[in-house]
């Protein structure tokens, strides 16, 4: 059986599927990591990880062929030279849109109807003392996304049933989308009521929501973020929530996970979110199997399912 190294825990569903497959060697059980690298290394020819495979250890698998990442997201796996090396890298996109558009809206709604101070009040038995304050609502608002990607189309769809106008930003504009397109994301959010962040990590997005951005979004703005937590400047971001310059913002994503700036908690116009945009028993099974499918698949002599290399 082809020799194989799982990074990280993955779901026990995974580790079943991937054990009647393949011989598994798992770097996260061993004592000695450098040790087990040396022993069955030259022989791995497929690794199962989740977002990471740093080139250290690339380095010790002369006869990789293939990295199956669980997770859209791919930005911590140096594609260019897997590339340059024959390496193919697999990620799981489409499967988690639901989920990743459910939270998203959750969010939104948690936010505009301030339902973690809601749920206070009524625990702290504050009701019987007078009625929670009025709050906003997402009905007839625009929502300008930025990176109206697999993700962000779904985000679209369940605005609109809300009765939100829905426009969007990218580097291109997709012809065949309805939605309104502005090149420019500072004219977008300058235009729009919610900024909701679904574009890849990476160089290119890195801090695209600045303090530009933000200023321009105003102080009856929110921003949401979804997608990874180096699109936005945390620092500029903190600033704008402290200084009312914008109105709120819901985070499921943040610069150095699992930390966040404990300046964060004391502001109540933000909901916080521990990066659970696809964590749903339903869609991280599906993720999973599309981990075990494209490995399945490579070593079959197929092409894999969802390749990004
Ligand atoms: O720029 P375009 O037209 O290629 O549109 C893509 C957009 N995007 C960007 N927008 C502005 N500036 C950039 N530098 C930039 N780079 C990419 O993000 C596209 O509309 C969207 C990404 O869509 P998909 O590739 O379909 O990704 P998906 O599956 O929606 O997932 C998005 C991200 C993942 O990469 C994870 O980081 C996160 O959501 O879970």
């Amino acid at each position: 059986m082809t020799d194989i190294l799982v990074v990280k825990p993955l779901l026990d569903s995974v580790e079943v599927a991937l054990d009647s497959a393949f011989t598994v060697h798992k770097l996260y059980e061993a004592d000695d990591e450098g040790a087990l690298l040396t022993k069955v290394g030259p022989k791995i020819k497929g690794v199962a990880t989740s977002g990471h495979c740093p080139q250290a250890l690339i380095n010790k698998l002369p006869k990789l062929e293939i990295i199956s990442s669980f997770g859209v997201g791919y930005d911590a796996i140096d594609t260019q030279d897997c590339r340059a090396r024959g390496i193919t890298v697999t990620n799981t996109p489409d499967v988690l849109n639901d989920a990743m558009a459910e939270l998203t809206l959750g969010l939104m709604i948690a936010l505009c109807r301030k339902l973690p101070q809601a749920d206070a009040f009524v625990r702290a038995g504050r009701w019987a003392s007078g009625n929670f304050p009025l709050t906003g609502e997402l009905t007839g608002k625009t929502l300008g996304i930025v990176g109206l990607g697999r993700i962000g189309k779904e985000i679209a769809r369940r605005a609109q049933v809300f009765k939100m106008q829905v426009v969007y930003h990218g580097r291109t504009r997709q012809a065949h989308e309805p939605y309104p397109y502005y090149a420019s994301l500072t004219e977008m959010a300058a235009a729009v009521d919610w900024l909701v962040s679904i574009v890849p990590g990476g160089a290119s997005t890195h801090h695209l929501i600045n303090r530009e951005v933000l200023d321009a979004l105003g102080p009856d703005g929110m921003l949401v973020n979804v997608g990874r937590g180096s699109t936005v400047d945390e620092a500029a971001l903190l600033h704008a929530l402290k200084e009312r310059k914008i109105a709120g913002a819901a985070l499921d994503v943040f610069e150095d996970e699992p930390a966040v700036p404990a300046a964060l908690f004391a502001l109540d116009t933000v909901v916080l979110s521990p990066h659970q945009g696809s964590a749903t028993t339903r869609t991280r099974w599906m993720m999973g199997d599309l981990v075990v499918r494209n490995l399945k698949a490579h070593f079959a002599g197929h092409p894999p399912l969802t390749p990004v290399v």
